[in-house]
This record gives structure tokens, C-alpha cells and sequence, in this order.
């Protein structure tokens, strides 16, 4: 009998480094939807636009991919721990992984720079939560000199078994076309993602035939690293996801992008808070706002007249709304209760 909501390893085993030996680990990560875009696309002119909604991965963004393979190469090498820095959704997933595989998580992040959302759930996961006075960057580094302790297995996307498990969202976003999208938008913090996508699409236009897409990189302009072409010793930025100032897959992104003919661009807070926005009250989906840089950049070049419809183009919506609630509610004013008769209620709803 098929296992019901089968994981990705179990799917797509054939093109993942594991065996027979390896578990399938999984929460039932994967086969998340692709929604075709009902107004933002429209009203850029663009009738073939699509999210690919990573926010309902089990732990609500996009790491559960990558999580599950690591977690179960982790346990295959008989691992006992699994250890990384994060701005938030890694140190999520990795404390999902673990609880459901009896491991330890110890999770370090920036003082300050993890939204609420995102460190309830490692506490609630039973993580060792470690928050330290510095960036994510001097957090990863930090950690990246424990990672030969042993039995502790570092989980962090310079591991190659999270790229490997990322890029699935390539297959899937092919798989629920039909064929590879002209374009892909997506958000870059340590440059991870991108990386996965393009080997993705690589690895499908190698086997399958056809063309990959152009890959186009958002950042937030106050983490530009890779816009720049240095390191940002201060990063700053609302969409504290993608915080980060010297990106552990440099290179990744920048063949991903240089490859695939695409572009990686700055955005503003301003649009970054605009898009997230205009998601949720156009679209109905509820990003948080790192994962909202991408359709930013995409709207830009949209008006630019930079992209036409000439094709299909996925937006990746890397992260889930609620893992950050300051910036749902940011501007928004809770309603004051009101008597419960009908002509107050009358006036309220106006
Ligand atoms: C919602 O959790 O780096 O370019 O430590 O949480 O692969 O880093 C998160 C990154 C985009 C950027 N969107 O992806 C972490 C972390 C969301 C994210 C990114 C992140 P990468």
C-alpha cells in the first residue's frame, strides 16, 4: 500500500543521496500548492504568475526539505545531535526534525533577531535555544567550529544533504506545470535556496529536455551582500528571515543567477512591506515578509516592463505569515469590543 502523504525522501529517492539504509524521515514535508496568482498578476499584466506556497511545509517554511534529508543522513551516521545558527525558520525545522526522530537540537541564533513565531516553536519543540549578542553571521561561524564535536551533526545549509532535499521544489514546481517556468522569483539570505533551485532545474533539463528558468535573486537593500559584491558588516532589514551579511553559498547564487541568464537585485523594506501586503489581501496568502521580497522584485520588474508575459513565472513564497505577527499587525488596529446589540453592530460594520 502508498504510504499517505508520502515525504520527499520516499518521492523522490531515485535523485537524493540516500539508500535503503538511509531513513525516510519525514512530517510530511513537500507537495505543497502552486497558486495561480487571481490579481496580483493581472494587474501587471502577467496571466501566467504562480506562488509556490512553502509556508504549509510542516514546520511552515521552506527548510523542511533540506531538514529531512539532513536529519535522516544525520541518523544514518548515528548522530546524536543536531546543531545550527539561524535567523529563525532553520532553527524551527531542525527542532521539528529532532523531536520527531528522538535527537537533540541545540539552536543558535541573534539576540533580537528572530521573529516570535519562529522561537516559540523551537522552545516548543524542546530545542536548546542559545540566543547570543551578536548577527547571524557571527553565530554561524561560531557553530561551524562545533561541528566536528561528536555525534553532532551541523544542519545548517552549508551541509550538502539541505541542498540536496531543497531542491525538490524544483521538481514539484515542474512536475505541477507540466515543465519548467520561464522565470523564478525567490528571496536569497545565506543563498541556500537558490542554489537547490537551480540544481533542480538542472538536474530535470538534463534528464527531461527542455529550457531552465531565468533565476531572479531578491534581496533586502539594507542585506545586499550579494548586489554589492562584499560582505554588510551591519545587516538591517524588516524581513529578519533573510538578515544576513555574508552568505554561506556565495557562489551558488551567484552561478545560479550568472547561469540561468537572471539578475539578484535589492529591495526596499517599503516594497518588501507592500508585497507582503498586497499577498495576503489580494491573493489570500499569508507570507511573512522575507518571503514577500520576491514578488517585490518581480512587481518592479513587471512595471519596468523587465518581465512580460511571454511565460510562465513562480514566485517562491518561501515562509508561512504567522511565524511572524509584529509584522501582520504592524500599522493594523485591533477593533474595540463593542456592545453586543444589533445597532452597534450595525454602525461597526459601517
Ligand atoms: C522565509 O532560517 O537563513 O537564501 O537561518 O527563512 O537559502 O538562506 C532563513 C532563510 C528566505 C533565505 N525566506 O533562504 C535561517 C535562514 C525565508 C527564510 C530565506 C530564509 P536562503
Amino acid at each position: 500500500m502508498a504510504a499517505m502523504s508520502a515525504g520527499i525522501i520516499e518521492r523522490y529517492a531515485a535523485h537524493l543521496p540516500v539508500t535503503a539504509a538511509t531513513p525516510r524521515v519525514t512530517l510530511g514535508e513537500g507537495s505543497t500548492p502552486l497558486v495561480r496568482s487571481s490579481r496580483i498578476g493581472p494587474s501587471v499584466g502577467l496571466e501566467q504568475l504562480y506562488f509556490k506556497y512553502e509556508g504549509l511545509n510542516p514546520s511552515g517554511s521552506f527548510k523542511d526539505r533540506g531538514m529531512a534529508v539532513a536529519t535522516a543522513k544525520a541518523l544514518e551516521a548515528g548522530a546524536q545531535t543536531l546543531l545550527c545558527a539561524s535567523t529563525g525558520n532553520t532553527s524551527a525545522s531542525a527542532s521539528a526534525y529532532a523531536a520527531c526522530c528522538g535527537l537533540r537540537a541545540v539552536v543558535v541564533v541573534p539576540a533580537g533577531g528572530v521573529a516570535t513565531g519562529k522561537l516559540a516553536q523551537a522552545l516548543a519543540y524542546g530545542a536548546t535555544v542559545v540566543t547570543v549578542k551578536s548577527s547571524f553571521d557571527a553565530a554561524l561561524k561560531l557553530v561551524r567550529q562545533l561541528a566536528d564535536q561528536p555525534g553532532v551533526a551541523l544542519v545548517n545549509s552549508v551541509n550538502p544533504f539541505r541542498i540536496e532535499g531543497q531542491k525538490t521544489g524544483a521538481f514539484e514546481i515542474v512536475e505541477q506545470l507540466g515543465r519548467a517556468p520561464a522565470q523564478l522569483f525567490i528571496p536569497v539570505g545565506n543563498g541556500g535556496n537558490i542554489t537547490a533551485y537551480w540544481r533542480g532545474f538542472g538536474e530535470l533539463v538534463m534528464t527531461a529536455g527542455g529550457s531552465a528558468p531565468r533565476m531572479h535573486g531578491a534581496q533586502a537593500e539594507g542585506a545586499a551582500p550579494l548586489v554589492r559584491g562584499r560582505p554588510v558588516t551591519r545587516p538591517r532589514t524588516v524581513a529578519s528571515a533573510i538578515r544576513i551579511g555574508n552568505p554561506a553559498s556565495w557562489a551558488g547564487a551567484v552561478a545560479a543567477r550568472d547561469e540561468s541568464g537572471g539578475t539578484i537585485e535589492a529591495v526596499s523594506d517599503a516594497e518588501i512591506m507592500a508585497a507582503h501586503r498586497r499577498l495576503a489581501r489580494e491573493e489570500g496568502l499569508l507570507v511573512e515578509p522575507a518571503s514577500a521580497a520576491g514578488v517585490a522584485l518581480l512587481l518592479r520588474k513587471a512595471k519596468a516592463r523587465q518581465v512580460t508575459d511571454e511565460g510562465t513565472v513562480v514566485c517562491v513564497l518561501t515562509g508561512h505569515g504567522l511565524k511572524d505577527p509584529q509584522a501582520l499587525t504592524r500599522g493594523l488596529r485591533i477593533p474595540r469590543p463593542v456592545a453586543p446589540t444589533l445597532a452597534t453592530l450595525r454602525r461597526a460594520i459601517g
